[in-house]
């Protein structure tokens, strides 16, 4: 069976990778299992057609065979077991991998997320410019204990697996505020996943829907 994933038609980041099939094309990339990618209109996100895969009628979603999935951390989660590449086979380093994979989409990604929205969906509130450090702050909060506890290591707990893949694709998102390079360990820990073979295709892939033209 052929794995098909959705993406945007036309991504609002014009290829810089950050909307969310990113990290499953790179999954996919890492354990070397060829997919499709079918594209869809905002319009189409919200249409019956669609929402059958996604009730939140977002992008990414899954296909394979009879399974359909949505929400990247359960994608990305479901590849990393069915295919050798993304999770350690001792059990106790692969329960340690997986509690990064939750990490990452539950207590580091929610600030971030809350910073693009105070940037870019907020900024010309009256009370952008006062909430905007506070927002901030929330996101230091997170990536000081990070980077204390990444240290001087390549990744979070030993080999590279599915949690720095999810962590990394979260902490990507940061890169234009400019916060990530207060916290230079990190900011190499992104480069270091930015410099892998397989999250190069995958960046290309997108970029190849995304390009901007003329
Ligand atoms: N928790 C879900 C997951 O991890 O799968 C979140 C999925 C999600 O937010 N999908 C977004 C979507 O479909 C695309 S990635 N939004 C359409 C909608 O909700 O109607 C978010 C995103 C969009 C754009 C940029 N960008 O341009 O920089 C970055 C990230």
């Amino acid at each position: 069976m052929t794995i098909t994933i959705t993406a945007f038609e036309r991504s609002p980041d014009g290829g810089k990778g950050l909307a969310r099939d990113t990290r499953v094309r790179w999954a996919l990339e890492e354990v070397g299992q060829p997919y499709e990618v079918r594209l869809v209109s905002f319009r189409a996100l919200k249409e019956p057609a669609h929402l059958a895969l996604h009730p939140f009628g977002q992008i990414p979603t899954y296909h394979d065979g009879d399974l359909a999935l949505f929400e990247t951390g359960a994608i990305v989660f479901h590849i990393a077991e069915r295919h050798a590449g993304l999770l350690p086979d001792d059990t106790n380093a692969r329960a340690r991998a997986i509690t990064w994979m939750f990490a990452a989409v539950n207590t580091v990604e929610p600030p971030i997320l809350d910073l693009a929205t105070a940037r870019l969906l907020e900024g010309d509130r009256p009370w952008s410019k006062e909430r905007l450090p506070l927002v901030t702050d929330r996101v230091r909060d997170r990536l000081k204990p990070l980077s204390i506890r990444l240290s001087d290591d390549d990744w979070l707990d030993g080999p590279f697996s599915a949690g720095d893949l999810m962590m990394v694709s979260v902490l990507l998102r940061l890169r234009a505020s400019g916060i990530l390079d207060e916290y230079p360990t990190l900011a190499a820990y992104v480069a270091r996943g930015e410099a892998r073979p397989a999250y190069k295709r995958a960046f290309a892939a997108q970029l190849a829907v995304n390009k901007p033209t003329g």
